[in-house]
């Protein structure tokens, strides 16, 4: 298989293990999770340099889950890594489980950062690129933002400090599925231009598609090698992407799914 293909499979994994652990449950953050897997396909099947065996190793990369309720799509990816049994995913969200709702870095191996208050992920990623670089230290931070999200004020001020300290260890990137919980984001407060108010924060800006796993791998290692920057990747996506029950709805954001929609789903996913 090439690389498309073994990362496409990856992703397509990535949202069965995601709709099923959410089906189990009964209720959840569908749309974001679905949106970003082929972003985590390509980050955790290929660029994080992390290592299940040893979850907390110092020099690892960081990956922040800024909008943390896409926790559900992150512990499929870290399963499927080997940080953690499939079957931790059968617990999502439930009482004394390790995978909560919204990621949280003192229960689950693998998650750098606790996350669920919208902003406050992405001033954390970039508190930890600015540590890396006074001690000197390898690793890069990876941060993932969503669109409604960006209305946060707490996005730009972080964003201000990054690109004024020049943080190139720092790749983030933008769900930009076009929906929050309520409607579309260019109808409640819209963050567009995007890609304009980035280049203005000076950072180093991309948009591509956030489905096509090529693009992503591209515009990452296009990423690393900008200098004196940090870099937003804006992905288009689509939120609910993969799903028949959730794809391109709004109201996807966190909605009920049964066991059979969760068959069916998965079964067209293959
Ligand atoms: C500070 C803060 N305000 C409000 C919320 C409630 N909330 C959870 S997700 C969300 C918005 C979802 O839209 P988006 O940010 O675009 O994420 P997506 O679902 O598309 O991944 C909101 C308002 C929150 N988690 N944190
Ligand atoms: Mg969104």
């Amino acid at each position: 298989m090439d690389y498309r293909e073994t990362l496409e499979a990856h992703a397509k994994a990535i949202r069965q293990n995601t709709i099923r652990c959410i089906a189990t449950l009964g209720i959840g953050h569908v749309g974001g999770s679905l949106s970003i897997a082929d972003a985590l396909a390509v980050l955790y099947f290929d660029i994080l340099h992390v290592d299940p065996n040893n979850p907390q190793k110092p020099d690892r990369d960081r990956f922040v889950l800024s909008k943390g309720h896409a926790g559900p799509a992150v512990y499929a990816a870290l399963a499927m890594r080997g940080f953690f049994p499939m079957q931790w995913l059968d617990t999502l969200n439930q009482p004394n489980t390790l995978l909560p709702s919204h990621t949280d870095k003192n229960k689950t191996p693998g998650v750098d950062m606790t996350t669920g208050s919208l902003g406050q992920g992405f001033s954390a990623a970039v508190g930890m690129a600015k540590a890396a670089k006074m001690d000197q230290s390898p690793f890069r931070v990876y941060a993932m933002i969503s669109d409604g999200e960006s209305q946060e004020g707490q996005v730009w001020e972080a964003a201000m400090f990054a690109g004024n300290q020049g943080l190139d260890t720092l790749i983030a990137f933008t769900d930009y599925n076009q929906m929050q919980i309520d409607g579309t984001v260019d109808e409640i407060n819209d963050p567009a231009p995007l890609d304009d108010k980035w280049r203005a924060f000076n950072w180093h800006v991309q948009m591509i598609d956030g489905h096509d796993v090529v693009a992503i791998r591209d515009a990452i290692l296009t990423a690393q090698k900008a200098t004196g920057k940090p870099s937003m990747i804006l992905l288009k996506t689509i939120k609910g992407k993969g799903a028949f029950f959730a794809e391109g709805q709004v109201g996807s954001h966190n909605m009920p799914v049964t066991q059979e929609q969760a068959e069916q789903a998965i079964k067209e996913l293959n």
